[in-house]
């Protein structure tokens, strides 16, 4: 089948499910709670919604460890409820991506309990073994949740590899098998009519342990080749490579316009800008504003006509950006809308995480009302390593995955109208002010400004199409850059910053220009910003 490149037009939205909408009274949101939303989601105007892992999963690692690639969580659902959620958003014209995790599977999985039988079973290469004695691993290759990224099997006499936690043991690419299976399960699911696919680390899947390479393997991009040809070649798909490695060169590679291997790739330069260099993202730093500038204008400039961006602020993984680079105190509207608007105006798929429509915040509870492994896991590394406690809960604070994952705010009702009964994680407290309801009505609410900001891509190609130029590289405060297409031209100009700055029109405009969308309403002074202001102006 042709590919007709929809995505490029489309706005995306990210569903942590059991975080959305619980509908049987469990604490846990589900299949059936999200579809009770979907006129919300088309109110928003978004045209597909990446669900994480809705698959059968012991749930380790909230369902980024799967026991069957082809059955729904019973938390969750069942496959009809998803056939049902295909159907009800498909009727509004909204596709569903599915997050493939194919780097590991769960330690529960059929797979993985036939490799451990032994040796020569026909299971036990569909992992990654190494021989070894106790305590003594083949190398001191680390976990990404901490300890070991070997663990020993006495049964076996040998280690298996994991480079996340214990329970997600690395499936091993090499075998041909394992990949046939794997492009079978996702036929299967292109047959149920899902949209799309999100690639959970895929540049992990060529690792080579005996090499220490984690991504970025010499086999990565055959596999990648493969795996696109077999499966998402043959419908008409959006996909989205999670590649933590992944420079403008290697994206090129993962976004090729020929369509050999994915749509687009999530990549993480600009997320990495608030961090001590060389340290973990637990060790803070200031954002540094002049870089974060450098590294989109980059990505914008070559990628340009040779792959495509993906563009994001937010997912599970991350902390909430209002509250990380904007300010969620004095000017949480203001800033939110900024930040949607220096996203909205660049080249690119933009991503929408649940809960950044509303503005919705960080949290800073005490470590029993956290339930990330990632987190709990920090907590307990930096404690022995001598951290302070407080210390500690600043770090998980600012960049702690349960960030993104507390209940989304739908009404100022118990538990934020998420659940009636106790939560799985507990609602942050401000749903008394920051919820969907109320924003619905407000029409100057952060939800309103992101639905405008989705319908302007909507309505202009330039959103899309346009070129990209950043401007007032060395600016302090201000992000500024244009777009042109032919003759049309977009001017964005964002205020980062909460003190007023003064700037000068760029050549060519005036200020007297078409304001396609304000964060303040009506411009007062065009050469004056006020804290966080954003304008998108637009001429032809
Ligand atoms: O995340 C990949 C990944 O590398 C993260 O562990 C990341 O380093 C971390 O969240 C940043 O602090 C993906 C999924 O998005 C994540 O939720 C899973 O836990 C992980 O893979 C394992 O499947
Ligand atoms: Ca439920």
């Amino acid at each position: 089948m042709k590919e007709s490149k929809w995505w490029k037009n489309a706005v995306v939205y990210q569903i942590y499910p059991r975080s959305f909408k619980d509908s049987n009274h469990d604490g846990i949101g589900d299949l059936q709670g999200i579809i009770e939303k979907l006129d919300y989601l088309e109110e928003l105007g978004i045209n597909a919604i990446w669900l994480s892992p809705v698959c059968k999963s012991p749930q380790d690692d909230n369902g980024y460890d799967i026991s069957d690639y082809r059955d729904i969580d019973p938390m969750f659902g069942t496959l009809k409820d998803m056939e049902g959620l295909i159907k009800e958003a498909g009727d509004r014209n909204i596709r569903i991506i599915m997050d493939l995790v194919l780097n590991h599977s769960s330690d529960e999985h059929p797979w993985f309990l036939e490799a451990k039988k032994g040796k020569d079973n026909p299971y036990h290469d569909y992992y990654v073994w190494r021989d070894g004695a106790k305590d003594l691993p083949p190398n001191d290759m680390r976990a990404c949740f901490g300890g070991s990224a070997w663990e020993w099997v006495p049964e076996l006499s040998q280690y298996y590899f994991h480079q996340f936690s214990v329970k997600q043991p690395d499936l091993n690419w090499e075998n041909p098998k394992l990949r046939r299976e794997i492009y079978d399960m996702i036929l299967w699911w292109m047959e149920k009519g899902v949209g799309g696919f999100r690639l959970d680390v895929i540049d992990q899947i060529a690792k080579e342990p005996d090499l220490k390479i984690t991504n970025n393997g010499p086999r990565l991009h055959e596999y990648i080749r493969e795996l696109s040809k077999e499966t998402f070649q043959k419908g008409d798909l959006i996909t989205v490579g999670e590649a933590w490695g992944a420079n403008t060169e290697l994206a090129k590679l993962y976004s090729n316009p020929d369509g050999s291997e994915f749509s687009m790739v999530f990549q993480f330069e600009h997320i990495n800008l608030d961090q001590q260099p060389g340290k973990e993202k637990w060790d803070l730093a200031p954002l540094d504003f002049l870089k974060l500038k450098q590294v989109f204008a980059k990505w914008q400039k070559e990628l340009y006509q040779t792959g495509w961006n993906s563009l994001f602020w937010n997912n599970h993984d991350l902390p909430r950006i209002v509250s990380r680079w904007g300010n969620d105190k004095e000017y949480r509207a203001e800033s939110a809308k900024m930040l949607a608007t220096l996203l909205h105006g660049l080249q690119g798929t933009p991503y929408v995480y649940q809960g950044e429509e509303l503005g919705m915040t960080n949290v800073e509870y005490d470590i029993e009302d956290y339930r990330d492994i990632e987190t709990l896991n920090v907590y307990r590394e930096r404690l022995e390593k001598g951290y302070g406690k407080e210390e500690i809960m600043t770090s998980i604070h600012a960049k702690g995955r349960d960030n993104a994952r507390t209940p989304m705010q739908w009404e100022n009702a118990p538990n934020a109208g998420f659940s009636d009964a106790t939560p799985w994680i507990r609602a942050n407290g401000n749903y008394k002010e920051i919820n969907a309801v109320r924003e619905l009505k407000e029409e100057d609410s952060v939800f309103c400004y992101y639905k405008k900001l989705i319908q302007l891509r909507k309505d202009y190609e330039i959103f899309a199409e346009g070129s990209f130029e950043l401007l007032l590289k060395e600016d302090k405060d201000i992000f500024a850059y244009t777009r042109t297409l032919g003759e049309e031209k977009l001017f964005i100009v964002c205020n980062f910053h909460e003190k007023e700055v003064f700037f000068t029109m760029p050549k060519g405009w005036t200020g007297e220009e078409e304001v396609l969308i304000a964060n303040y309403g009506k411009v007062l002074e065009s050469e004056k910003l006020r804290p966080y202001e954003a304008r998108i102006y637009r001429k032809k």
